[in-house]
């Protein structure tokens, strides 16, 4: 399956691994140590060094509890790090919902939007339409300040496929081909421990609307929650988490440690072969 990414273009023969950049001071993982731009610029760098296919650039962060953060302070911390990658061999992603945000950084040179609200906001839809980047659908309930209080679900499964299907089918609309879309279900995004291993484990079924699938697992808490592990020492089960969710039909997971991911994801496209 073909995946337009702005200028570039993926056949996904082999899973792709978008490494992820923070420039904010508050994420949970690694909050603060690329605060500033040269830092985010030079991880950044660091993460294409290791084998990133794309890198998700981020200036607010949206886990649970987060600040919000003006249009301004994010155009201030992600512009410099987009502009200052200009040229590099990956496609770079904005990770934002604002629609500002996402003009200006399609405009320095992002090939692709990843927005937590899935292009809802017509003015974000108009941003991504307008343009030829790639865009990563994802669902979530509630808002981040208060998504994880009490989610609630009938059939997760369900109910995040049938979100995404019309989201897909508003996307398709608005005149983005399906190669341009990507979908992911969100985990941690008001879910708790059970509705996040209930779309793990039936992954396979958000293939079935036909577009890209995006699994971003690393670290997260449903992690700690398993292993008894604070953030900074869930690499083995992220790594676990990325290839569950690559072996059930994820051809892109957004990962922190990317080295370590790619080699991982190397054993296992070498039994696959081509049907990974
Ligand atoms: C995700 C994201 C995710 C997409 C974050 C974190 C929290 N974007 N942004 N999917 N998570 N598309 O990195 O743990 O799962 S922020």
């Amino acid at each position: 399956m073909l995946f337009h990414c702005g200028n570039f273009q993926f056949d996904l023969t082999r899973p792709l691994v978008m490494g992820i950049v923070n420039v904010t001071p508050d994420s949970f993982f690694d909050g603060g140590l690329h605060l500033q731009g040269r830092d985010a610029l030079s991880h950044a760098q660091q993460l294409i060094a290791e084998g990133a296919d794309i890198l998700d650039i981020g200036g607010e962060s949206t886990r649970p509890g987060a600040q919000p953060v003006s249009i301004q302070e994010e155009l201030d911390r992600v512009l410099p790090v987009i502009e200052g990658l200009r040229g590099t061999p990956v496609p770079i992603s904005i990770d934002t919902f604002k629609p500002e945000v996402m003009r200006a950084a399609i405009v320095a040179g992002a090939q692709m939007v990843n927005d937590i609200d899935a292009l809802q906001d017509p003015a974000a839809m108009d941003a991504v339409a307008g343009s030829n980047v790639a865009v990563c659908l994802m669902h979530k309930q509630g808002k981040p300040q208060t998504m994880q209080q009490q989610p609630e679900y009938q059939n997760v499964v369900a109910e995040v496929s049938a979100f995404l299907s019309a989201r897909v089918a508003a996307t398709e609309a608005a005149g983005i081909h399906r190669t341009r879309i990507v979908i992911d279900p969100g985990f941690g995004f008001g879910k708790t421990l059970a509705h996040n291993l209930a779309l793990l484990r039936e992954l396979k079924r958000l293939t079935e609307l036909g577009v890209q699938l995006l699994a971003g697992l690393s670290r997260k808490s449903m992690l700690g929650a398993l292993t008894g592990q604070d953030a900074g020492h869930r690499l083995p089960a992220s790594i676990a988490a990325a290839l569950i969710a690559v072996q059930r039909g994820a051809g892109i997971v957004r990962v922190h440690d990317v080295r370590a991911t790619v080699d991982a994801l190397k054993v296992l496209t070498a039994v696959n072969g081509d049907a990974a």
